[in-house]
């Protein structure tokens, strides 16, 4: 068993998706096994987004993530990591795969629904900024 973490973001949190993205985790064998939702400090985007602070959109995902509400989701089962971002779709929702979450709910590279954690390391350092 594996676990990762989601975020559900606010341009899906702001369009009542919450329950339908869940639902996919879930009817893919993913279990919800820790949730909470806040509306994200600047410290806890840029630590979350530190990897990207040299990117010419770095500014635009600042003010985005931090413009609502963002729901936290651990995620459990086998191969959770890959499969999670399986499910996502690609970051680009007109390059996401059919039926992924993005490519049903993405409205653009910023505003693309949700994350998730790339790797087991990523994982342990996203759940101990959104978890505390
Ligand atoms: P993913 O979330 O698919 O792992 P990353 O880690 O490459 O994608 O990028 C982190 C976040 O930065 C993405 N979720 C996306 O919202 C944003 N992003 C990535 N590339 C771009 C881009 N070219 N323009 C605007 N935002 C981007």
């Amino acid at each position: 068993m594996e676990k990762t973490l989601v975020l559900i973001k606010p341009d899906a949190v702001r369009r009542s998706l919450i329950g339908q993205i869940l639902h996919e985790y879930e009817r893919n064998g993913l279990e919800v096994i820790k949730l909470n939702m806040q509306l994200p400090s600047l410290t806890i985007a840029e630590e979350h987004y530190a990897v990207h602070s040299d990117k010419p959109f770095y500014g635009t995902l600042l003010n985005y993530i931090t413009s609502g509400q963002v729901v936290a989701v651990l995620l459990q089962g086998n191969d959770a990591v890959r499969r999670v971002r399986q499910i996502n779709g690609a970051t680009d929702p007109k390059q996401a795969d059919d039926n992924t979450i993005r490519y049903l709910y993405g409205i653009n590279k910023t505003e693309n629904a949700v994350h998730a954690s790339d790797s087991l390391e990523n994982v342990e350092k996203e759940v101990a900024i959104w978890f505390g």
